[in-house]
């Protein structure tokens, strides 16, 4: 067969060509051999075949590759409503870089994430990041909240709020505003606020059910309705690791019915605490409704009422399985609860005092901690506002009061210590100041704090120095009213005022 028969289109050289490739080899037919012809258009395929896969992939969110060390970036309502639609994703890495609003889905429009088949088995970083405004409302499905399912022992959420999430699944089981069902995974340092979750069975405010997962450092703020059995503030149900977290709103429901949890089946709960009112029919707690496991360092303050097996701390404790209920306490006035199966009553001005909990054991240096006579215990993660300078928690009449006492006074540099300065240099000052006599930034006893003369400091600790530091011997200066601009200018001022008139009322 003549090259010539076999090169009419569209085979050519016996192979067959696309439109493309007949242009290129149509042009150069007139200069070049079959062979050259032939050698020519495998060349070009092999050009195209590269430049094809060298094409980069079609982007996805906001960036990323979905690996833990590139994860995925999600920073817009679209991105986060991709998630849900490709299962293909669901073992991938997420971190959120925006606060995001969600309010445009409502029914079932938003994609949740993960499914009962299909889990999800990934990681997604809130990066300290908020979710608004999530809704979801179906009439009777299990497995409903932002996640719907969750199963693999490293997967995990963490650092995310979510603010006013509206879930309402009728008569589904399982189900919380950010996971409905949490198997294995964790989810730590995740917070709901103000929000709604309404559903038949295993409801809470955070997560639906605890299957053997971990839930740590993690708080929900929350209106909890089941219309039947397991609702707790948190989490409905937990057959898991719940440790420093906290709830508070309203749990109601039919039995089982807890202010952190409606049921604990297995696992310990340690160093949490429930402001949630509680109500509901049988097995109704302050902070639990039915244990049979532990329950250790808690506390509850919340009203509490039912009809049977009901307590102020615990409703109902299954002694007979070993269940515990260790150094834990409840407001038994505000509870209005002087009984519960497990438990210390104490006064409300018991509750607010430090030794009470110290006494028991409980850590109030790294895990909680008190305005005394004030305030019940908070967990030492719920970090005070800035202008919170003064008890009670919050920024309010107190701190204004104390703010304006600081009005114009200059920070002494020779306030060293404490580290959040007292506003006066006094003897434990001179301790700081004596240790690093003579220093510089070469001697172990270096600390730059005490080089406060010249001003900005000229690396050594000596006379000058203690001129200065003599100088303001028990004077009186600002200490915490100094909070802006950055990490203070040295004087309490109009600046400072700024960020107390922001957070007014806020942390109460
Ligand atoms: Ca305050
Ligand atoms: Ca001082
Ligand atoms: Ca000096
Ligand atoms: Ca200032």
């Amino acid at each position: 067969m003549s090259c010539l028969r076999r090169h009419s289109l569209p085979f050519l050289c016996g192979k067959k060509m696309g439109p493309l490739g007949a242009t290129f080899l149509t042009i150069g037919r007139n200069h070049f051999t079959c062979k050259q012809r032939r050698r020519f258009s495998r060349v070009l395929l092999l050009a195209l075949a590269v430049c094809l896969l060298s094409m980069p992939a079609e982007a996805k969110y906001s960036g990323g590759n979905g690996t833990l060390a590139e994860p995925y970036l999600i920073s817009t309502a679209e991105d986060m409503n991709l998630i849900g639609a490709d299962t293909n994703d669901w073992d991938k890495h997420f971190r959120l870089i925006d606060d995001i609003n969600l309010a445009a889905y409502t029914g079932t429009t938003f994609n949740l994430i993960g499914s009962p088949f299909n889990p999800f088995k990934g990681t997604f970083d809130g990066n300290n990041h908020s979710i608004l405004n999530f809704s979801y409302t179906i009439t009777a499905t299990d497995n409903i909240g932002l996640f719907r399912y969750i199963e693999d022992p490293n997967a995990e959420i963490k650092d995310l709020v979510l603010v006013a999430p509206q879930v309402n699944a009728g008569t589904g089981w399982f189900v919380g505003a950010l996971v409905g069902h949490l198997a294995h995974g964790s989810v730590n340092a995740c917070h709901v606020r103000d929000g709604y979750v309404s559903a038949q069975s295993v409801v809470g405010g955070l997560v639906g059910e605890n299957f053997y997962g971990r839930i740590e450092n993690s708080s929900s703020s929350c209106l909890v309705g089941g219309q039947a059995n397991h609702v707790g503030g948190l989490t409905g149900a937990s057959r898991g690791r719940i440790s420093g977290c906290y709830s508070t709103g309203e749990a109601s429901g039919g039995n089982y019915v807890g202010g952190l949890v409606g049921r604990n089946y297995y696992g310990r709960v340690s160093d949490c605490y429930s402001a949630s009112d509680v109500s509901g029919d049988d097995y109704i707690g302050g902070l639990l409704g039915y244990n049979a496991d532990e329950i250790a360092k808690c506390y509850s303050v919340g009203a509490v009422s039912g009809d049977v097996n009901v307590g102020g701390l615990v409703g109902y404790n299954f002694h007979f399985l070993g269940a515990t209920v260790s150094d834990s306490f409840w407001d038994s006035h505000t509870s209005g609860q002087t009984e519960s199966d497990g438990g210390t009553p104490m006064t409300t001005a018991g509750m607010k005092i430090e030794s009470t909990f110290t006494d028991a054991g409980w850590n109030f240096l790294t895990t909680w901690y008190i305005c005394e006579q004030f305030n019940y215990p908070r967990l030492a993660w719920q970090t005070r506002l800035l202008a919170d300078f003064v008890c009670p928690y919050g920024v309010e009449m107190n701190d204004l009061a104390a703010f304006v006492e600081q009005w114009l006074l200059l920070r002494l540099s020779a306030d060293i210590l404490p580290e959040d300065n007292d506003g006066t240099a006094n003897f434990l000052d001179y301790a700081a100041f004596a240790d690093a006599w003579q220093a510089t930034p070469a001697s172990p006893n270096w600390n730059p704090d005490c080089d406060i003369a010249p001003e900005g400091g000229d690396n050594v600790v000596n006379a000058a120095d203690l001129l200065v530091f003599l100088q303001q011997w028990l004077q009186f200066g600002a200490s915490y009213g100094d909070i802006a601009p950055g990490e203070g200018d040295g004087i309490v001022n109009l600046s400072d005022y700024t960020p107390l008139a922001d957070s007014w009322l806020q942390g109460l």
